[in-house]
């Protein structure tokens, strides 16, 4: 990507609170992720819970991708994407969150626009993005699929939207056009949210979510992918399950020793990576 449309989606994401990249992804791609989360989701969804009826869930979430087939390694690490994510968040950024979204067709339970930071308690606005949410646009997104809606400038607001549900202000909400291959990425204090979804076809995305290299990711990767398996990752996807340093600060492995630290230059380098053995 050029360094002046960088810029513009930068100052998109700094104004309104999110940007859309276009052809990020190619229709095969986008084909390819559905066939294989809908292959997932048969083979995987569990059984409906006693009392639960299956018109009160919108969506089939599908999570450990990354563990089920390398298709989706390249995902958070694309390098389009991630360049966005690294102007909103620095260096050293890390994935929160890595999902499939798959709303159901002709539903009409409706997801309340939210912002991803509600958990976290440092109050709004803030003063540099905590979080950026990014979807991959699998099939349509429109009106008429259930695309996602955003409130644009809401990253600015407090979180009193979120118990108010101004129905005045959240009326402003805006629901983007996006064509398979686009990629939508927001900080993750803009209100937003899924549609119901009147159309006869279920509408799938890839939700990622990362968070500033400074705040811990809301998935405990260490425990939830294996070693052997993050071994077989490529080095940059390692890095954002947080196997490296923040900012070159910290230790990178866990053997014990003392070293000498000098306050003249910066001291002996130490490894930014750990190591995986
Ligand atoms: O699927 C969408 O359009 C948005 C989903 C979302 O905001 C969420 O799951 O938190």
């Amino acid at each position: 990507m050029l360094e002046s449309q960088l810029q513009t989606h930068l100052e998109a994401v700094a104004e309104d609170g999110f940007t859309i990249l276009e052809n990020v992804f190619s229709r095969e791609r986008a084909d390819a992720f559905a066939k294989r989360v809908r292959e997932i989701e048969r083979d995987t969804l569990q059984p409906l819970e006693p009392g639960e009826a299956e018109e009160d869930s919108s969506f089939l979430r599908t999570a450990g991708l990354l563990r089920i087939d390398p298709i989706f390694w390249d995902v958070p690490i694309d390098p389009t994407v991630t360049q966005v994510v690294e102007g909103v968040l620095g260096p050293d950024f890390l994935l929160s969150t890595f999902s499939g979204i798959d709303l159901k067709p002709n539903g009409n339970t409706i997801q309340p626009l939210h912002p991803d930071d509600a958990l976290i308690p440092v109050s709004r606005p803030h003063e540099r993005a905590i979080g950026c949410t990014v979807m991959w646009v699998v099939t349509e997104f429109n009106e008429r699929t259930g695309g996602t809606r955003l409130l644009p400038g809401s990253h600015r607001e407090p979180l009193d939207l979120l118990f108010s549900q101004d129905k005045a202000r959240l009326s402003q909400a805006i629901q983007p056009d996006m064509k398979p291959g686009s990629v939508l990425v927001f900080d993750h204090a803009t209100f937003h949210g899924a549609s119901d979804n009147p159309s006869d076809e279920w509408r799938l995305g890839l939700q990622v979510s990362y968070h500033a290299g400074w705040v811990r990711p809301y998935t405990n990767w260490f425990r939830s992918v294996p070693i052997e398996e993050v071994r077989e990752f490529p080095e940059k996807l390692r890095d954002l399950l947080g196997y490296k340093t923040y900012n070159g600060i910290g230790s990178a492995n866990a053997t014990p020793g003392s070293y000498r630290e000098s306050y003249r230059g910066k001291g002996r380098p130490r490894p930014p990576r750990l190591s995986l053995d």
